[in-house]
């Protein structure tokens, strides 16, 4: 903790008073979104007791089976944006479209995308689950914003961030001056500073990676993991370390505190399904926050924020993290 405790307000305020990074309007929407996850954050926490596992019954646009904590978190990030006067619309990984400010309400110049409730599979089993969102600024001179108007590259997101629902409750932040992360001191409910300027070592010794698809992965992401795995003896001459939480809030989380890199590649299953993760709302959000902690993000092939969207739930393959990891992967692309 800093000697001075510093609240998320006063973070926001000083942050706008030094660089005039963050308008009263990115102030108060990012407020609320920090409040919202505070909410959900209780809702994950109550589990069973609140009727929160399990099931919801329904699917997504994807065709994911949704839980019933994917519809709650979704439904709590609509509620408590769209009279705030901040957002002209919002998108989620559980909304087929987007949803636009009711008219009875003023509208703003902000665009809020949102995966209300990632790693969903580790809700049931009691393992860290999160929220990612990304906000864009509403294109000028616009004023309905439709699908198109979130078709932005991710270099042009003003402020991403996560929470994860851990031991802890965290908001890891970035407004594209280096990442924040706050810890929720549950008795007053606050945001507390208790990380700022977060850096990911440039090398690491340890790799995330769900292992069980490697049969269906392409040869430059099969030539990089076993040459890991061949440890001392192979061509890196050192041991490796492997972890994966199949929530990818929780694994970059590790990433952002000690290094590492995480890789959700494309494979040859499924050509329309370019990788897992989708890029507005997890790609892009997290890339924004490993790149402004001195980290890397790429698919391959290209830098992952400069990829110019063609849907709103478009998949992107994703590797992220310790830069010199990640080059390495690009370079073996490359070849
Ligand atoms: P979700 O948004 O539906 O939860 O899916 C995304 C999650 C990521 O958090 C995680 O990295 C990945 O899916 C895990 O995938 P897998 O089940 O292949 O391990
Ligand atoms: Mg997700």
């Amino acid at each position: 903790m800093p000697v001075r405790p510093v609240s998320l307000t006063q973070y926001l305020v000083e942050k706008q008073r030094e660089k005039g990074l963050i308008p009263a309007e990115l102030r108060m929407l990012l407020e609320v979104i920090a409040r919202t996850c505070k909410r959900i954050g209780i809702a994950v926490s109550k589990g069973a007791l609140a009727d929160c596992l399990g099931e919801a019954g329904s699917s997504n646009v994807q065709g994911e089976s949704q839980k019933k904590l994917d519809v709650i978190a979704n439904e709590a990030l609509l509620e408590a944006n769209e009279w705030g006067g901040n957002l002209a619309a919002m998108a989620s990984e559980e909304m087929d479209h987007p949803y636009p400010i009711p008219n009875r309400y003023p509208k703003g110049e902000f665009l809020l995308l949102y995966d209300p409730l990632d790693g969903s599979s580790n809700i049931d089993v009691n393992v860290s689950v999160g929220t990612i969102f990304s906000v864009l600024r509403l294109p000028e001179g616009v004023k309905d914003p439709d699908e198109t108007h979130f078709l932005q590259p991710g270099i042009r997101q003003v402020a991403a961030g996560y929470a994860v629902f851990g031991p802890s409750t965290l908001l890891v932040l970035t407004v594209g001056d280096g990442v924040a992360c706050f810890t929720l001191d549950r008795e007053p409910g606050a945001w507390m500073l208790t990380a700022d300027r977060m850096r990911i070592p440039q090398s690491t010794r340890e790799f995330a990676i769900n292992a069980s698809n490697a049969r269906h992965w392409e040869a430059p992401v099969k030539r990089y993991i076993d040459e890991l795995l061949a440890g001392k003896d192979g061509p890196r001459g050192v041991d490796f370390n492997m972890r994966w939480v199949a929530s990818m809030v929780a694994d970059v989380h590790r990433i952002m505190t000690r290094g590492g890199i995480f890789l959700y590649p494309r494979d040859n299953r499924d050509p329309s399904k370019p990788g897992k993760l989708r890029l507005l709302y997890e790609a892009n959000p997290m890339s924004f926050l490993v790149e402004q902690a001195g980290g890397a993000a790429t698919n391959g092939l290209q830098r992952i924020m400069e990829i110019v969207p063609s849907s709103l739930h478009q998949r992107v393959a994703v590797i992220l993290g310790s830069k010199e990891e990640v080059e390495r992967v690009a370079g073996y692309h490359s070849q």
